[in-house]
Formats: C-alpha cells, structure tokens, sequence
C-alpha cells in the first residue's frame, strides 16, 4: 500500500491545489512530537488570556454550546505532504473572537496545547472564515492522535500551526515564536510561498 502519489501522476486540477514540492497524501499520517495527551472531557478547559476584554476560561459544555460550522480545506505539511477535502467541524475562530473581544493592542496570538506544544499567529491570519476550533473530521469526533477533543484548523499555513489539544488562547502585542518556529520552522508558513525553514 502507497501512503503518496507524486504530483506528475496527479490530474492537473489536483496538481493544481498542491502546493510547491507536495505530494498527495493518501491517507491521514499522524505527526506529532512527543507523547498524545489524553484529556478527559471533565477536566478539558479552553483559556482566552491577554490583551482580550473579556478573559474566559471555557469548558467542554461551554464551547459545544457554541455556533459551529463545517469547513471543507486542504491540510499541508512540512514534510511534503498535502491531504485534499478534509470536513471539519467545529466553531469559527470568529466566534470565539466575538466572545472574548481582543483589545485594539493585541496583534498576534499564541495557541497553546496539552504537552507543552505552541505555535504563534498574527491575529489577522486567524480573523478568518476558514479558521476553526475542530472537534470532527469527516463526519467523525477526532482520533487522540489528531487532535481529541478540540484542535486548531488553519488552513492557509503549514499544518505545524493547527495545533492539536489546545488548551489556550494568549493574545499579545508583540510576536513571539512557538516551539516549531524557535526549531527552524519559519515564522509565517505560507505553504503557497514555500515559508517552510527560517
Ligand atoms: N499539539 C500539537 N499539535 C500539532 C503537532 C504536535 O506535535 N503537537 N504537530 C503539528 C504538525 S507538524 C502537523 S503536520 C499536524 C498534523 O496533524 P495530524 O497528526 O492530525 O495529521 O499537527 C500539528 N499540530
Ligand atoms: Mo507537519
């Protein structure tokens, strides 16, 4: 069983959607450094802090109270592969921003996760309408190893930057780098640019 096909034995509208130097990803890999948390739902809390006008701490019942969408996006990872049509479900990264109202002074957000993992985001690439807190991935509650029970969706950048098991949200006024982007991992990780390594 191949994982990949390589792009020249791709149609050209699915060559199209690949960007520079990615293959297609047959099937979903996990990637994730280090151990997969196992939170349970009880003790799951999504914090909001910073430069916000009104800090949050949600539970699981708070955010599944909450509007949700789905969104169909492609997911590109810097190691080369690239997987087509994924429906994720979840709430709109607006909603929460609606919720927790940033401040005029907060530029850039750092996503935070069980185990310690972090990615920064200017803030104006997460005021997006593809952008989602996920808890389902085709139809189905994300496996722990994707992500159980609430990941980052951004489809627009390298898939380092959708963290799995966030745990919170600190918007600030200055940029800071995340574990992959102090690692070598570029700083904004347009995958269309090929921003993979700083
Ligand atoms: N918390 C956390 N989130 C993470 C990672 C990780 O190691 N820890 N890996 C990132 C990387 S490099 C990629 S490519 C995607 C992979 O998501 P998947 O394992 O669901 O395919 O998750 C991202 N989010
Ligand atoms: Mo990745």
């Amino acid at each position: 069983m191949k994982f990949f096909t390589k792009r020249d034995q791709l149609a050209p509208e699915i060559q199209k959607r690949l960007p520079p130097n990615q293959r297609l990803a047959k099937r979903w890999p996990v990637l994730t450094y280090g151990p997969t948390p196992d939170i349970d739902l009880d003790a799951w809390r999504l914090r909001v802090f910073g430069l916000v006008e009104q800090p949050t701490v949600f539970t699981w019942d708070d955010v599944m109270a909450l509007p949700q969408v789905d969104v169909q996006a492609d997911m590109h990872c810097v190691t080369r592969w690239s997987k087509l049509d994924n429906v994720w479900q979840g709430v709109p990264f607006r909603v929460v921003l609606d919720r927790i109202r940033p401040k005029p002074a907060a530029r850039f957000v750092m996503v935070h996760a069980y185990g310690e993992y972090t990615t920064n985001l200017p803030l104006a690439v997460l005021d997006d309408d593809d952008v989602l807190l996920a808890h389902s991935h085709n139809g189905e509650p994300l496996t722990r190893e994707h992500g159980a029970p609430l990941r980052l969706v951004v489809p627009k950048r390298y898939a380092w930057k959708s963290a799995k098991w966030v745990n919170a949200l600190e918007f600030m006024p200055h940029d800071r780098p995340g574990f992959w982007e102090k690692n070598g991992y570029h700083n904004d990780g347009d995958p269309w640019q090929e921003e993979r390594y700083s």
